[in-house]
């Protein structure tokens, strides 16, 4: 069977869309937090130009920052993707206004949040994004989900592996149960 073959030069295809990789990390300590996760992991696969490609474990975790608050259940998610960072940005923002959530203290209690951990090898530092995520290497919520999936990911600026920042955590700051 004969193909079509695109005539040498021809410019008016379309170009087409690269495709990142990064991972997201989701939290939530209010309402059923395992099922706002469930929700927020079915409406990040529903976005245009998002395939979600590996979900990890649920954990359970002691809140860090304000520890006067409900555990969390946190979790870590693969995608591909052809939106840039800061579009992805947006529609995570979005995916959390709509599911809810209410910005009321830093570090406070949380229906849903979703933060791009790392995304390609990109170093992002604007006053809207800043990636890898600047607290990622300091928090076992966010590298025991992180390695379950992805323990070969590299964090650009530290220049190491999910797995190997994972090792150098202290066991107090280790601490999780698996759902
Ligand atoms: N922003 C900048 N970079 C990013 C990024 N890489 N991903 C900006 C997502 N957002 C990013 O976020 C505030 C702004 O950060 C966004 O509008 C975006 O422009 P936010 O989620 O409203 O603020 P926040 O969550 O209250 O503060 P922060 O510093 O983002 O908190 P974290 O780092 O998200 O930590 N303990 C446990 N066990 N599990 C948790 O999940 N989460 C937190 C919140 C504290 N303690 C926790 C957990
Ligand atoms: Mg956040």
């Amino acid at each position: 069977m004969k193909k079509a073959i695109p005539a040498a030069g021809n410019t008016d295809r379309p170009a087409q869309p690269a495709w990142h990789e990064a991972y997201i990390g989701l939290g939530s300590n209010l309402d059923d937090p395992a099922a706002q996760l469930r929700e927020a992991l079915r409406r990040l696969a529903l976005l245009p130009g998002v395939v979600v490609t590996k979900v990890s474990s649920f954990y359970a975790t002691p809140p860090v920052g304000v520890v006067d608050q409900p555990w969390f259940v946190n979790a870590a998610a693969a995608i591909r993707t052809t939106l840039s960072a800061e579009d992805l940005l947006t529609a995570l923002l979005q995916i959390e206004a709509e599911m809810g959530r209410v910005r009321t203290q830093r570090w406070g209690p949380r229906l849903v949040d979703l933060d791009i951990l790392l995304y390609d090898n990109a170093v992002i530092d604007t006053n809207r994004l800043s990636v890898p995520h600047p607290e990622m290497a300091w928090r076992g919520f966010v590298l025991l989900p992180l390695a379950e999936i992805a323990p070969e990911a590299y964090h650009p600026v530290l220049q190491q592996t999910v797995s190997q920042l994972l090792a150098r955590l202290p066991a107090a700051a280790r601490v999780a149960q698996k759902l």
